[in-house]
């Protein structure tokens, strides 16, 4: 007969979560590295039980947002490279749909997170329930249908037994590198307390190790020939070269064949930025470096990347009409783009197989050579853009600047949205990999303090840096309290240019009027003068205001020896960006306006889209 243990649904999924193990550097962990929750009604009676019960292996974490605390878990699994996870709880309604932009935002960026929002009873018995959205015409529909579409793996759970194949299917989402997302289990309140006889080998420990593909003989003898035929190669690294641990691998494949590399926002710290073939950031926010030889490529050889229009410069940055892209990447959806030659397989074995298969080819040496002098030249406008400077108002590249000088590269540098995702893609010289760590694919506002704390918790060896503006800040910024509360330091840069700069920048560069960004522009009876150190004290982090760039760098390097969360503010101009650099992207101006600005913005925006390569 099969042994079985009876537990309720959410005993029984706890229990489940706790079995599931990884191995990082010969340690024997779980893969689960805790559970956030928000309890409510539609969890604190189920799940909330049984997590209690499963303390010690698989701890809670409380935040004050449930969108934040998604976002805490999703920078965690970042910090790990996804080798380790969370969940995160919440009650039915309100608390499940805040979670909601957490999911689009791990779903854009493929990263791994379990989300378990409490559901309707599965009897119907009670309804409606506190907070139940009534469908007119469907009884199957509950809020937690909106995130069926921002989910890699989605099943609500109207019976206890469910849980036994869709934990299998969660874990294997989870743990693919390919198909990796949010997985979504939406628990109905009832179902969570009902009690069933599981059998004892479900809950048996099984260990998960990344999955490494090799690449496919035909594809990666296409993409060899390709290449040996290139004069001009380049080579773009993305986020899931980071994941797959292939940055030795890539240091060593350029350096054999003289290619340079250029990162996207979510690959770059993937080579060292002092490495002279490192051109460092592409695209819309680029080096001058990176962008002029993307203008030349006659190869491309794209790894890791889900090339966005931020790296594409909106498909006008890749100029040469002749030109082939290799798509190496573990997710045929993502190898087969922009008519690609796909080379479908984990970055490092395909790297390693593709070294083997063109043997001692190299780039030509005059390509080489002309990738190192604009790299050289890169560093001089760069080291301008950054430099120290006795203005009332610096600049973002004055902070970024400042803020290097302090806390040298070896941190962990994170942002999300704002002004400063361009700026810091272009001028932060990353350190190691995986310490540049940007959300840039869903750019979220928000993300920012919560992220901080995730990453944090990853890696509480690390010093990490959270750069932020106003409006992300004063968007979600209550997980400060929880650092405070965890004993987990932040260090946070608060650049406060009164608003939301860098679309009031856009604004202007779309013709239009500055209008609703800053907040001199928006109506208002009495225009705010928020005090930032203040509020960031209130929840107990060590807060202070610099008012130059001489006393940030002093913050900074005092805030290094705190052991509590600090926030260092600063007044910066909304309106200076840096110039050098960087590429055309595609935002879509008016066809008719009364103002002539924007007239006159539409005429040059008709002329650039000339220049996108659409599906060459
Ligand atoms: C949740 C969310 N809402 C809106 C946006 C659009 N958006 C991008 S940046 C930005 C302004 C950000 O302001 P702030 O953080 O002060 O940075 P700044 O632009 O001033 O550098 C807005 C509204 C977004 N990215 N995320
Ligand atoms: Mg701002």
């Amino acid at each position: 007969m099969m042994s079985t243990v009876r537990l309720t649904m959410a005993q029984a999924l706890t229990r489940y979560l706790a079995a599931q193990m990884t191995e990082i550097d010969g340690e024997r962990l779980t893969i689960f590295g805790g559970v956030w929750a928000i309890f409510g009604h539609g969890n604190v009676a189920g799940l909330g039980e049984a997590l209690w019960h499963e303390r010690e292996r698989l701890p809670t974490f409380r935040a004050h947002n449930e969108q934040a605390m998604a976002h805490a878990a999703i920078a965690y699994a970042k910090a790990k490279m996804r080798r380790r996870f969370m969940a995160a709880t919440t009650s039915i309604g309100p608390g499940a749909t805040n979670l909601v932009t957490a999911a689009a935002l791990a779903h854009v960026n493929r990263l791994p997170v379990l989300l378990l929002p409490g559901d309707v009873f599965a009897n119907r018995i009670p309804d409606p329930v506190l907070q139940q959205v009534e469908d007119f015409g469907d009884g199957t529909v509950s809020a937690n249908d909106c995130f069926r579409p921002v989910s890699r793996y989605f099943d609500r759970i109207t019976r206890p037994e469910q849980i036994i194949p869709a934990l299998a299917r969660a874990m294997q989402v989870l743990t693919d590198p390919a198909e990796c997302g949010p997985v979504t289990l939406a628990l109905c309140q009832d179902v969570q307390a009902e009690a069933y006889d599981y059998p004892e080998s479900f809950f048996a420990e099984r260990l998960w190790t990344p999955r490494r593909p090799r690449p496919d003989r035909g594809e990666l003898a296409a993409a060899a020939a390709a290449l040996k035929a290139a004069r001009k190669p380049l080579i773009v690294a993305g986020g899931g070269l980071l994941y797959s641990g292939a940055s030795d691998e890539l240091a060593r494949f350029s350096a054999a064949t003289g290619i340079p590399v250029c990162e996207t926002q979510g690959g770059k710290s993937a080579m060292p930025d002092d490495d002279a073939l490192n051109m460092a950031a592409v695209g819309v926010t680029g080096t001058s470096a990176a962008n002029r030889l993307a203008a030349e490529a006659d190869l491309i050889l794209a790894i890791g990347t889900r090339l966005q229009d931020f790296t594409t410069g909106s498909w006008a940055l890749f100029a040469a009409q002749q030109k082939t892209v290799i798509g190496l990447n573990i997710q045929p959806f993502d190898a087969g783009k922009h008519r690609a030659l796909p080379l479908v397989a984990d970055a490092r074995e395909g790297l390693a197989e593709l070294t083997e298969a063109i043997g001692s080819w190299k780039a030509p040496e005059s390509w080489t050579a002309h990738a190192k002098a604009g790299k050289a030249n890169w560093r001089k406008e760069a080291d301008k853009a950054t430099a120290a400077t006795n203005a009332a108002l610096p600049s973002d590249a004055q902070v970024i600047g400042a803020v290097q000088r302090a806390l040298g590269s070896d941190v962990i540098l994170l942002h999300a949205a704002g002004g400063l995702p361009g700026e810091l893609h272009k001028l932060w010289q990353a350190g190691p990999p995986g310490s540049y760590h940007a959300e840039y694919g869903y750019s979220c506002m928000g993300y920012e303090i919560a992220g901080g704390l995730g990453a944090k918790m990853a890696r509480p060896d690390q010093e990490v840096v959270v750069m932020v503006g106003d409006g992300s800040y004063l968007m979600l910024n209550s997980e400060i309290a929880t650092s405070v509360m965890l004993g987990l330091k932040l260090t946070i840069v608060l650049l406060d240019n009164r608003g939301f700069g860098c679309i009031n920048r856009l604004q202007n560069a779309t013709g239009g009027q500055s209008f609703n960004n800053l907040l001199r522009d928006a109506r208002h009876e009495t225009l705010p003068e928020i005090d930032f150190v203040a509020h960031a004290a209130s929840m107990g982090a060590i807060a202070t205001k610099a008012t130059s760039i001489a006393e940030l760098e002093s913050a900074l390097a005092a805030a290094k020896g705190n052991t509590r969360t600090t926030v260092v503010v600063i007044d910066t101009d909304p309106l200076i960006s840096t110039g050098a650099g960087g590429a055309w992207w595609d935002v879509a101006v008016p066809e008719v306006s009364e103002r002539e600005q924007v007239r006159a913005a539409r005429a040059d925006y008709d002329t650039r889209r000339k220049h996108q390569n659409i599906g060459n």
